[in-house]
């Protein structure tokens, strides 16, 4: 795999920047807290000050179920109950870097849906990712987040199949890593499948 520490990335017109589930529940201590997940807060906010000052958009998007989801175990989901809408844990981090008038999208919203991608997710106007990106113009983005093999991974999936560039900030992601290489093997997939990667502090 290529050096990610080569590539500089010069944040223009056109660009987006996606934060992918930075709550409660996915940082260490969560319900379901990713390993290291609270090391990717850092790099994450560094790419949102350059998003901010060059005024590119941000969208931010949660894991927002309702606390009968089909996900979780109880239900015969792989998961333990987490990002609960309107509970501690489905709240972004207080260390995460957020405009005053944020852009978020949650998804996981309906019962019987998983919808591990942020491009699946809605705004509180219903609109969808894809047309906020069409309507600023969007053709490459930039993400980061949690957890790498399973909501950045299906993200950047979808976002590739519709036709966006995409450059995955790897040290600002982190896995769940339920088997040992997830998160590798997760990124191997990306740069297959037409991503490229970075690290948050080559973004200027
Ligand atoms: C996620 C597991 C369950 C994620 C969401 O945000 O990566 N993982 N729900
Ligand atoms: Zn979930």
């Amino acid at each position: 795999m290529n050096n990610p520490s080569d590539l500089h990335v010069t944040a223009e017109t056109g660009d987006a920047l996606i934060v992918v589930d930075v709550q409660n529940d996915f940082l260490p201590g969560g319900a379901l807290g990713v390993k290291e997940g609270d090391k990717i807060i850092a790099p994450v906010n560094q790419v949102i000050r350059v998003f901010l000052t060059q005024k590119l958009p941000i969208l931010y998007s949660r894991d927002w179920h309702p606390a009968d989801h089909s996900s979780f175990a109880r239900n015969g989901g792989p998961w333990p109950p987490h990002c609960v809408q309107g509970t501690e844990g489905a709240t972004f981090s207080p260390a995460l870097k957020m405009p005053p008038d944020p852009l978020i999208f949650s998804k996981g919203t309906h019962v019987e849906k998983e919808e591990y991608s942020a491009f699946q997710g809605r705004d509180s106007t219903g609109r969808s990712m894809a047309e906020a990106l069409s309507k600023f113009g969007v053709k490459r983005v930039l993400i980061g987040g949690l957890a790498t093999d399973y909501c950045v991974l299906n993200t950047v999936q979808d976002l590739l199949k519709a036709g966006f560039r995409v450059i995955v900030l790897t040290d600002a992601c982190r896995a769940v890593d339920v088997s040992p290489g997830d998160g590798e093997n997760a990124l191997v997939e990306m740069i297959a499948e037409g991503a490229t990667i970075a690290t948050a502090k080559a973004v200027g």
